[in-house]
């Protein structure tokens, strides 16, 4: 046996059960020796953001693992590993390395040289007997604080020597290990929340990953104090409950902006505040608490009034009892903050209904949102968006309800993203219906994984917007380019195309269809048929801004 037998062994008894992969790795081999399925994409990118989706939805449970070649492989892996780094995304990543002696000899690439600024870990196995070491900070580092690809690449002539047969067997599975934060901190933290006169708790991806919704929802009840989610937590609260501001992104909901403008302490949960275009900007005069395992996300971009650095869970259980303890058996009534939110949202949802319900041909994009809101199991769906304008339009308006009913993503914002995504949350969640809404921009970077889907048979469904263009972009966007060279034009039949790679392809031209093909998908992808929608729509460029 060889390193990389040793490294696949490693990798069963840490519960890993399919790899997701591109040839060519030794490792794919010796993995798919010892039971670990390997999934083939289409290329290393896709290969690496389904692995992101797999560990997205898992909370930490299981980790997407992805195996690529050396070169051209590790090279075309980036993008992915960069997402995977912004959205702060455990993932266990294993490129192959050129040979030991020519790591340091140009032109050769190297993940260890080359990988630096987007990883949480980064190293090399430069000796078989470093292999257990190895792989152990790997898990570590995937289970202990904050997330981000962690990369160990595997140098060929290393990882292909003799090992004994019984090398895996030093190994030692790391365990997990939580802090949380100081009970002063969570004294003054339930304070401030207790004697706010307009309280907003802002809950993060954090939220999500350490398995603290009922939590959240407690904590909410407690103080009644309404929730908003940022994309990445998107789902972490019911957005059918009352007391739900909804998600926002680039974009969000009314209610959102009025009450995240308007209050007076702001209490994010499981949330770096990273300061993007993709997310709501943190209200400048409120007293802003801060919670996060990661000590580098404090006071980043933000001024934190009272940080509560740990694990979300650990600090949400910490609050809810404090809270409690405060409320000395008072109970906070929330029918006013409800009242309120449902005005704001009634008043918001009446600007967008012609948009919702509009019947126009080429589809509206939102009505095409309001379809796929209406005509799924939001509680046992997985919904995620693509890059631009698919994204900044369904945010605000999918009503995402249990946990991870939604996968919101992107702040470096990988355009054809969704569908390698949901095939590995497909992985994780077979029994739910796996919906990706994207552009036909988007689908060019990775569109020739609707035949992984449907190879594989993690059977998931792409909604295509076919506008022939990109509606991101402002029509006043890059003028001459576009009118004079067609910058921006492009053109496809999707389903055609979809239909050409095994899946099924569905045309949609008129609203009245989309609610059918909607219930085919969901058939089909129960039967393990891969779909592709594709729905002949227009350039709408209104957003739910402010
Ligand atoms: C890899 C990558 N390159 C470029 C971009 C910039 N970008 C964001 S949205 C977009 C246009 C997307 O067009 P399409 O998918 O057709 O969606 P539409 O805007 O038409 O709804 C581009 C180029 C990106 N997000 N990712
Ligand atoms: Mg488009």
């Amino acid at each position: 046996m060889n390193g990389n037998d040793q490294i696949a062994m490693i990798l069963k008894s840490e519960g890993v059960e399919w790899l997701a992969c591109y040839p060519s790795n030794p490792l794919i081999e010796s993995c798919a020796q010892v039971g670990i399925r390997p999934i083939a994409f289409r290329h290393e990118r896709g290969a690496v953001m389904a692995a992101d989706g797999f560990s997205r939805v898992n909370d930490r449970g299981a980790f997407g693992v992805v195996a690529v070649q050396s070169q051209a492989g590790a090279e075309n892996a980036l993008g992915g590993v960069a997402q995977a780094f912004g959205d702060n995304t455990p993932i266990l990543v294993l490129p192959g390395g050129v040979l030991l002696n020519q790591i340091a000899v140009s032109p050769n690439y190297s993940a260890v040289k080359n990988y630096g600024g987007v990883t949480k870990s980064l190293e090399a196995i430069y000796r078989p007997a470093d292999i257990n070491s190895a792989m152990r900070r790997a898990f570590s580092a995937l289970r202990n604080g904050s997330g981000g690809p962690v990369v160990v690449e595997l140098m060929t002539d290393v990882c292909a020597a003799d090992v004994s047969d019984d090398a895996a067997g030093g190994y030692r599975s790391p365990a997990v290990s939580r802090s949380q934060p100081e009970s002063a901190s969570i004294t003054a933290a339930a304070r401030h929340l207790l004697e706010a006169s307009r309280p907003v708790i802002w809950a993060g991806g954090g939220v999500l990953f350490s398995g603290a919704t009922n939590e959240l929802a407690e904590l909410s009840r407690l103080a009644a104090a309404p929730v908003f989610t940022t994309m990445q937590g998107k789902s972490a609260f019911n957005e059918r409950h009352p007391m739900s501001l909804g998600a926002g992104g680039m974009t969000t909901t009314g209610q959102a902006h009025q009450f995240l403008t308007s209050c007076d302490v702001l209490m994010a949960l499981g949330s770096s505040l990273t300061r993007t275009p993709y997310g709501q900007r943190v209200p400048r005069d409120a007293t802003l608490i801060q919670n996060t395992e990661d000590p580098t996300a404090l006071n980043k971009d933000e001024n934190v009034d009272l940080a509560l650095l740990g694990d979300t869970k650990l600090t949400l259980v910490a609050l809810v009892e404090e809270v409690a303890r405060q409320l000395d058996g008072d109970v906070r009534d929330s029918a006013r903050v409800e009242a309120e939110i449902a005005e704001i949202r009634a008043a918001w949802m009446a600007e967008w209904e012609p948009l919702l319900s509009s019947d126009a041909q080429p589809l509206n994009t939102y009505r095409v949102i309001r379809e796929i809101d209406e005509n799924l199991d939001n509680d046992n769906s997985i919904v995620t968006h693509d890059a631009g304008a698919p994204r900044d339009s369904i945010v605000p308006f999918y009503t995402a309800t249990t946990p991870h009913s939604y996968v919101g993503w992107g702040k470096t914002t990988h355009l054809g993203a969704g569908i390698p995504l949901m095939i590995g949350a497909k992985m994780a969640h077979p029994d739910r219906f796996c919906l990706n809404l994207m552009g036909d921009g988007a689908f060019g970077m990775s569109g020739t994984d609707v035949e992984t889907s449907a190879r594989s048979g993690a059977a998931i469904t792409t909604v295509l917007l076919n506008n022939g263009g990109m509606a991101t972009y402002p029509p006043a966007g890059f003028p001459t380019a576009r009118e004079q060279y067609g910058v921006s034009h492009m053109l496809g039949d999707y389903a055609k195309i979809a239909e050409g790679m095994g899946a099924t392809g569905i045309t949609v031209t008129t609203p009245a269809e989309l609610a059918d093909a909607l219930s085919s998908a969901q058939q089909l992808n129960s039967e393990g048929k891969a779909v592709l929608i594709d729905a002949h729509s227009d350039m709408e460029g209104k957003r739910s801004r402010f």
